[in-house]
């Protein structure tokens, strides 16, 4: 119920409560759908389960020193054998940000971290959430550089993509948003 009354708050910042989620109707990144690309997009499957849709930030001035960031997936799925890899990224005070989440084995497997993109990530809390489609990570800001009210998180993107266990062999199909190597919006810092 709590949750559910908070993103009621927050309807003025354009989010909507669905299952008691946040999911925004204005998000900073947009993409299109059946965009997939990389060695294996030539397969005749869809790779819904990695396509981006949108990706967003919001806070909770209930708890001001948290940023949430989500991501919402066509139709996401666990990965079995190929490991799935989601994220999205930004920039603050000149230093490139992460929030992460790996997972293989249907869900056996899985990492969630957040923080500097070169060195420094830490673990966080983070939700895949099959219902909405949705992944979304809860970031201490003190892992992400302690942004004040009012600052700019700047060239934001979401990446996907699904690999071998290891990265040797690169990325086998992925997708990233907005298309054509643009960024999204900024994202003021609110609380
Ligand atoms: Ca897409
Ligand atoms: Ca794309």
């Amino acid at each position: 119920m709590k949750k559910k009354a908070l993103c009621l708050i927050l309807i003025g910042l354009l989010l909507i409560p669905i299952n008691g989620k946040c999911i925004s109707s204005d998000p900073e990144i947009v993409d299109e759908k059946n965009d997939v690309f990389g060695p294996l997009a030539i397969l005749p499957l869809s790779f819904a389960h990695i396509d981006i849709v949108s990706a967003w930030f919001y806070e909770d001035p209930n708890e001001p020193d948290y940023l949430f960031t989500a991501i919402k997936i066509k139709n996401l799925e666990y990965s079995s054998l190929l490991r799935a890899i989601y994220s999205v990224h930004w920039t603050y005070n000149g230093i490139q940000y992460v929030a992460v989440f790996h997972t293989q084995f249907s869900g056996n497997f899985e990492q969630q971290f957040a923080g500097k993109y070169y060195g420094g990530l830490e673990p966080c809390e983070c939700s895949f959430d099959l219902e909405t489609d949705t992944i979304t990570w809860k970031i201490s800001k003190s892992v992400i550089g302690n942004p004040e009210p009012g600052d700019a998180l700047t060239n934001t993107f979401a990446w996907t993509a699904l690999r071998f266990y290891s990265s040797a062999l690169g990325e086998l199909v992925k997708d990233y948003a907005p298309n054509g190597a643009l960024y999204g919006n900024d994202y003021i810092v609110k609380y």
